[in-house]
């Protein structure tokens, strides 16, 4: 996240990892994801494009504040399956996203406490608030010097589709959000690393109880170029393929 803040600890509790297992990249941050139910978490299926979708070579962690401190909550599992979109292409950016199934093995899944708890997903073709409502990108990913050690938060806007068809035509798609920072303030915007986390608005009357996943950090031309915005893939354009995939 560039042009970010620390988070609270376990203020983002549906942000998890998806870490490097094994081998001598062990915990390597592969991306971000976001829990969405104690079972699954959604990510980006570009995610999967270096190291490939063998389960094995990953698991997913939760609870995590700083990298490199064992925080109460936190716990690591293994990866039982990965489902790409079966649109994704990996030559294009569309379709991008991907639903990583976690287990604790005798049929169990992630413990939930304070600090790890499912996001809420947007109802189909729901709207994510437009303009400088309550949104924030969270992440672990390049802050423009290094990689953060501490969980970014940064509050974003959402642009109009015309903003991004703009800068990136027949690139950006209907499956696509737009999000930066508002016109008087271009430093806020995801980066390498970020990828597959969340982009989380209020629920516009929920009062702060719930928080929806409307976006899932996807790709951008550099980040924090100026009329250059991220781009995230649309969550609400997915409903019935995550209600499939998870058997919701
Ligand atoms: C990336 O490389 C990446 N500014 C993620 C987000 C954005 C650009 C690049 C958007 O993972």
């Amino acid at each position: 996240i560039i042009g970010g803040e620390n988070s609270l600890r376990g203020g983002w509790p549906w942000q998890a990892a998806i870490r490097i297992r094994g081998s001598q990249a062990d915990g390597r941050l592969v991306c971000g994801a976001t829990l969405i139910t104690s079972c699954w978490v959604l990510t980006a299926a570009h995610c999967f494009k270096r190291y490939g979708n063998n389960t094995k070579m990953y698991k997913v962690r939760v609870g995590d504040y700083h990298t490199l401190v064992p925080e109460e909550f936190e716990e690591e599992y293994a990866v039982e399956e990965i489902v790409l979109h079966g649109l994704y292409r990996s030559h294009s950016n569309d379709y991008d996203l991907a639903l990583v199934r976690v287990s604790a093995g005798k049929g169990q899944c992630v413990t939930l406490s304070r600090s790890v708890l499912p996001a809420c997903l947007p109802f189909r073709r729901e709207r994510a608030p437009k303009g400088t409502g309550n949104c924030y990108i969270t992440g672990w990913g390049d802050t423009g010097r290094a990689y953060s050690k501490t969980l970014q938060q940064a509050s974003i806007s959402m642009l109009s589709k015309r903003q991004c068809e703009r800068r990136y035509a027949d690139q950006f798609t209907g499956r696509m959000l737009c999000a930066g920072a508002a016109f008087d303030d271009r430093r806020v915007d995801s980066c390498r690393g970020d990828s597959g986390g969340p982009l989380v608005c209020e629920r516009p009357g929920s009062g702060g109880d719930s928080w929806v996943v409307y976006g899932v950090t996807s790709w951008g031309h550099a980040c924090r170029l100026q009329d250059s915005p991220g781009v995230y893939t649309k969550v609400s354009a997915f409903i019935p393929w995550i209600k499939k995939v998870t058997g919701q």
